[in-house]
């Protein structure tokens, strides 16, 4: 069928498809930030063609495609990976990442929630306070604990900043060359490229993943990314599930190679109750919690882009496809 799209307009239209994530506060503060922009709920769309944009999560592959006049797609989460799997997805319609400030600011509470756990041996504390056991390990200074953050963009950044801020010595992993390192002053030495990783990964006393999912990083955290690790070393994992090789980590943990893991993320979710994983006391596990994208401060970057493409001005944070983030 032809369809004829509007000319842009000043009275734009979003379909907020978040599948489920509740829509009433996100439809608040979108209406609070952009006055102009007439939003709909799935599924509730009306005219197809009536749709400028969507906020999607969790969408059904194929499920874009009925927008005949889409001009921006707008992910409710920093991952993108989920969209670029619908082989369906419109080729030619921008596709805009969660950049919202505050996911960064979630996401550096908790892994420093984690990290100062390790680091203050408490799963030791714990295991004695379940066999009644007084018995005091000597403390070590953050500055001789070697923190690694995977992927070093606007989140895993963040978290490295505020553990250097404590004290630790912190080194990132990006894909691309980075001269001088990152954060203040460059105090974040920042390794690049497969030719990076082992030196990245040597000696390391945390591992904090925070990769985008792509055909690079699928199952990265593997045997041999956790044999390069310090010995008793604990993993932080807040990206995406498919990074993990389970059997690999678990084989890990019984070795000794690793003491324990943080998982907020899983290849499903939610992780079914009788996976393995729920009983293991060597891991603690959240429900992809550690950073969830707020209406409150994801509403007006999501407006100001709104107001760009309106204006014929380029968009922030597109994905680049080929890349995968
Ligand atoms: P960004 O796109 O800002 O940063 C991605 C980083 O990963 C960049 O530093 C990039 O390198 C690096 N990277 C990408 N591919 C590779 C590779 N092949 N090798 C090495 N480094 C690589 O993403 P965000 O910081 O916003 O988010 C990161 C991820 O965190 C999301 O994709 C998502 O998976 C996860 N996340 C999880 C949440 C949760 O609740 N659990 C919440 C929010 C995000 P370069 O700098 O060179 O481009
Ligand atoms: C995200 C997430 O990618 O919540 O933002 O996982």
């Amino acid at each position: 069928m032809q369809y004829i799209c509007r000319m842009r307009s000043n009275n734009p239209v979003l379909l907020y498809a978040c599948f489920g994530v509740p829509a009433e506060r996100w439809c608040r503060e979108l209406r609070r930030a952009l006055p102009q922009l007439e939003i709909r709920e799935w599924p509730d769309a009306g005219d197809p063609a009536e749709i400028d944009y969507v906020l999607a999560w969790n969408h059904p592959h194929g499920f874009l495609r009925q927008f005949p006049c889409l001009r921006v797609i707008f992910s409710l989460g920093a991952g993108v990976d989920r969209l670029l799997e619908d082989a369906q997805l419109p080729p030619d319609v921008p596709l805009v990442r969660m950049a919202d400030p505050g996911l960064a600011v979630l996401m550096r509470e908790f892994v420093i929630m984690q990290a100062l756990y390790y680091h203050r041996d408490m799963p030791v504390y714990q295991a004695q306070q379940r066999a009644a056991l007084w018995r005091q390990l000597p403390p070590v200074s953050a500055s001789e604990r070697r923190v690694g953050v995977m992927g070093m963009g606007q989140i895993g950044l963040h978290c490295a900043e505020g553990l250097r801020e404590l004290g630790f010595d912190v080194r990132g992993w990006g894909r691309t060359p980075r001269a001088g390192g990152a954060g203040a002053g460059g105090a974040v030495a920042v390794m690049s490229g497969r030719e990076g990783l082992a030196p990245f990964l040597r000696d390391l006393a945390i591992l904090v993943c925070l990769l985008p999912l792509t055909g690079e990083t699928r199952g990265i955290l593997n045997q041999k990314t956790f044999s390069l690790l310090a010995r008793g070393a604990y993993l932080i994992h807040v990206a995406r599930g498919p990074h993990l090789v389970e059997d690999d980590l678990i084989a890990a943990l019984d070795s000794g190679q690793l003491s324990g893991a943080t998982i907020d993320v899983f290849a499903h979710e939610p992780l079914p109750s009788e996976h393995r994983f729920w009983r293991d006391p060597r891991l603690i596990l959240t429900p992809h919690v550690s950073a969830l994208t707020r209406p409150q401060t994801a509403a007006p970057r999501l407006a100001e882009n709104i107001r760009r493409d309106l204006a014929g001005e380029p968009l922030l944070d597109v994905v680049d496809r080929a890349r995968g983030y």
